[in-house]
């Protein structure tokens, strides 16, 4: 018998459901580290063995062992329509039989930045980019070359990429300024950012009144989404926005998972709060690699080849992405899906809740529009501490009894769930079905 990878943690019985997944597995960690290419998908935080999907449709997604599962990832969010929406299936076809890649500019993109800037309040111009990492990395560079200051405040249990400024963890007891979280980040680099805590504003005002005149921007998840779904209270976005208007710090707001999600306009129109700077990312690449910043003309100015900051990219605003992101944006304008899929978030929330009433297990739960966790800790999660919490354990194996169901879950109690506009009554049902079951064999 071959030497199990150190991941290796499902039963026997389990095993047997996955046999194909789990051979595919074993080779794609001979020639891919921990045989994912990103980490996540690796299942360490909820032990096993990943799933390989073959393919996906709607609301479902198809494995290689011939087994389906109602989706809650939507491949951590880009997929609010659902799998092959038909439209978007479309457009990418048609693009393909004109090329794929020019890597001069194009009507397309300057369609995609127009539909974006008629979309979002308080931005004139956009820059396409590739992924949300390189969205949030640009956006601080920028911020840095307009305010010509160094330092960043980020909040603890927010995620914004792998550039290293990100990432960073809190510095030692009075430390102000944050080490590295990885190892390859410098001190150098660790020294410029800032840790604060998500929903304190006295926090942020300390490190403003630590580091004065110093502090390039703020940003962070303005729903957060990674460390849980964890939303701001009433007075934290405002807050926020009157602390970098009195100090002249650019507010980012990175809308990689809320942008087009929450609303047409993101987290700025649902809470009515501008930021300087906004980041997107999944949702404006319908499923193909993309990401975007955007902000008021005289700060986007300044990026190059008009201004001095630099910033560049071989395949940013790649036709066939521009296209799958379009036509994505398009039918989002048209059928404002949001409130629907508030609808199905808040009936999924009340039902889950019942049962887990029932079961008498510890739970909270937060909710926003179509992003949503169960905690596994009867305290109310509103930051990181308080995510940390949670009973991952028991988050695993509610996991692993869900997968066993058919429902795929984000594979991290850390993760939100996402719900897409192809989540109807009859997957609702099944998803409750599930859960019943697997709270049942907790
Ligand atoms: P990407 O570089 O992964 O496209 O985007 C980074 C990013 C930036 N900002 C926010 C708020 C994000 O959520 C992300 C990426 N999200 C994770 C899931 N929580 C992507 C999944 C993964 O890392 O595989």
């Amino acid at each position: 018998m071959q030497k199990q990878p150190k991941t290796w943690r499902h039963n026997t019985f389990t095993m047997s459901l996955y046999t194909r997944s789990s051979a595919l597995f074993l080779e794609a960690q001979k020639s891919i580290p921990g045989g994912v290419n990103s980490p996540v998908r690796a299942f360490k935080s909820v032990g096993g063995t990943p799933i390989f999907i073959q393919k996906a449709a709607g609301a479902y997604l198809y494995c290689e062992d011939q087994r389906s599962y109602i989706d809650y990832i939507n491949s951590w969010g880009p997929m609010i329509l659902g799998h092959n929406h038909p439209r978007v299936i479309e457009k990418i076809k048609s693009q393909l039989n004109r090329g794929t890649s020019f890597g001069t500019p194009t009507e397309l993109e300057t369609q995609m930045a127009e539909k974006i800037v008629s979309m979002v309040p308080g931005i004139d111009k956009v820059r396409m980019v590739n992924s949300g990492t390189e969205a949030c990395m640009s956006a601080i560079r920028l911020a840095r070359g307009y305010t010509e200051r160094e330092k960043i405040i980020k909040f603890e249990g927010c995620y914004h990429g792998h550039s290293d400024a990100f990432l960073i963890q809190a510095g030692s007891g009075a430390a102000t300024f944050g080490s590295p979280n990885s190892p390859g980040v410098t001190k150098g680099t660790a020294k410029d950012t800032l840790l604060a805590t998500y929903n304190d504003l006295e926090s942020v005002a300390r490190l403003i009144a630590q580091n004065p005149d110093q502090i390039a921007a703020i940003i962070l998840e303005p729903v957060a989404g990674n460390m849980g779904c964890v939303l701001p209270d009433d007075k934290f976005l405002p807050g926020l926005r009157q602390l970098c208007d009195k100090h002249k710090i650019l507010l980012i707001f990175d809308e990689v998972m809320t942008g087009f999600r929450l609303a047409l306009g993101g987290a700025q129109e649902k809470f009515g709060v501008l930021a300087d700077i906004v980041t997107f990312g999944k949702i404006i690449g319908g499923g193909l690699p993309v990401g975007a910043f955007a902000a008021r003309k005289e700060i986007m100015d300044f990026l190059s080849p008009l201004g001095p900051v630099y910033q560049a990219g071989t395949l940013s605003g790649n036709p066939i992405a521009m296209s799958a992101g379009l036509e994505t944006l398009t039918i989002l304008e048209e059928t404002k899906p949001f409130e629907a899929l508030e609808k199905t978030t808040e009936k999924l929330h009340q039902e889950i809740e019942i049962l887990l009433k029932e079961k008498g297990v510890p739970y909270s739960i937060n909710r926003l529009g179509s992003m949503f966790s169960v905690f596994f800790s009867s305290t109310k999660v509103v930051d990181f501490e308080t995510a940390k919490l949670a009973n991952n354990p028991m988050f695993s194996k509610f996991f692993h009894n869900m997968l066993e169901n058919g429902v795929y879950l984000p594979p991290s109690s850390f993760e939100t769930w996402f719900i897409s506009t192809e989540i109807k009554d009859l997957e609702l049902d099944k998803t409750l079905t599930a859960t019943q079951k697997a709270l049942s064999n907790l």
